[in-house]
């Protein structure tokens, strides 16, 4: 009896898009979730072998759950994202992969007019260039969002059935939805429904096969681009020298033509003049005293592929980077920078070889690093931070 009240339960929830919240959610409860959702699955046209294999076995994920549910316990700085995404093993690693993929680059580059560096860039900060796409089965990640989370379970449901149409077509084996917490998978790190509206196959053996093909990865990412507004006629923008005292327009939305800044008094960050027609707008992601940068409609397109200025900047820069252009000239306005993934490794290292125990060192700065980082941060006297930095580094004999 209580097994059917279960069902019926569950079914309400998974029908209405209400969740159990974490703390009363059991197994039992999520079984009869699941169950409901393979059902619907199987109703929406997902072939019944297909749902039973990829949601049997979904149980509670507490993991999921915290990551959809927290605030992020530190705001990043933007100094710290890019030493971290942009680091001298992601510059090497994109050169190596622009050699390998040529042919397939170029191609790309014909067919969806997105330039090899941009959509080299992309793929080297959403996966690595295809070698860590995440740690979570997406089946059971979004199954977790769906019967057990406190938001977007509507959504979420949409994209769980949107992966298993997907396998049932035959697009993605089964075993190979791996990807993030909230359902994103494969080399590009789309979600099922971004997956379905764009991505393509570009290796012509009738799948679009965004985990196994790097052909089929590489220009899904350039039809997303393309279809977000990218044109390789317009550069993503240009970094920029803003006149001391500047109170004039700026912000995504403030554009205006670059003879336009030039009159108000930008330059380029060489002390070029800046001219034509060009829209574009003023950005100084880290106040009055960083960078500052005009950016087009294009940066917006890199924009969209993950909300975040720190994210656009991040691609931007890689992508001048593996085309052997600068990095940008004006430095972060900190006496602290960020630390590259080897810096972080070494730090963790380094923690331990002090005596701040903070478990095997894996370059991933969780809340055991944070701990052991504030630990030495108060031993050496100096603001305790919880951030991997370059003096917290340096005073544990990182060079
Ligand atoms: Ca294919």
């Amino acid at each position: 009896m209580q097994r059917t009240v279960l069902k019926k339960l569950a079914g309400l929830i998974c029908g209405a898009g209400v969740g159990l919240a974490g703390a009363t959610i059991n197994a039992q409860a999520i079984e009869s979730c699941v169950a409901s959702l393979k059902k619907q699955a199987i109703s929406a046209g997902v072939k019944p072998e297909i749902a039973e294999r990829m949601l049997s076995g979904a149980t509670y994920d507490e993991k999921v759950i915290r990551f959809s549910t927290s605030q992020p316990e530190y705001k990043t700085e933007i100094w710290d994202y890019m030493a971290f995404l942009v680091d001298a093993e992601r510059i090497k690693d994109g050169e190596k992969n622009l050699r390998k993929h040529k042919r397939t680059l170029s191609a790309i580059e014909k067919r969806y007019g997105v330039n090899r560096h941009v959509v080299l860039a992309v793929w080297g900060i959403e996966s690595d260039y295809g070698q860590f796409r995440g740690d979570f089965y997406t089946p059971h990640a979004l199954a977790n969002l769906v019967c057990a989370g406190k938001r977007r379970q509507k959504y979420f449901r949409g994209e769980l059935i949107k992966t298993l149409q997907i396998a049932s077509r035959g697009d993605v084996p089964v075993r190979d939805f791996k990807g993030s917490w909230a359902g994103a998978f494969g080399q590009t790190q789309f979600m099922p429904s971004t997956y379905n509206s764009l991505a393509v196959d570009f290796d012509g053996d009738g799948r679009k096969d965004l985990v196994n093909s790097v052909p089929d990865a590489l220009a899904s990412t350039a039809n997303f681009l393309k279809n977000a507004g990218w044109r390789d006629s317009r550069p993503w923008g240009y970094e920029v020298k803003v006149p001391k005292g500047y109170n004039g327009p700026s912000g995504r939305k403030k554009n205006a033509s670059l003879s336009t800044w030039g009159k108000r008094g930008l330059t380029k960050v060489d002390g070029g003049r800046l001219s034509g027609k060009l829209e574009a707008a003023l950005i100084r992601p880290a106040g009055a005293n960083g960078p500052a940068f005009l950016v087009t409609r294009n940066f917006r397109a890199l924009r969209s592929y993950n909300a975040s200025t720190s994210y656009g900047l991040a691609i931007a820069l890689l992508s001048e980077l593996v085309s052997g252009g600068d990095p940008f000239k004006t430095p972060w306005p900190t006496d602290n920078p960020g630390l590259s993934r080897a810096q972080r490794l070494e730090l963790q290292k380094l923690l331990n070889k002090n005596g701040f125990n903070v478990g095997a060192p894996d370059g991933k700065v969780g809340p055991a690093t944070r701990a052991g980082i504030r630990k030495a941060e108060a031993k050496y006297g100096m603001p305790v931070s919880g951030r991997p930095s370059w003096n917290v580094y340096y005073a544990l004999g990182g060079r």
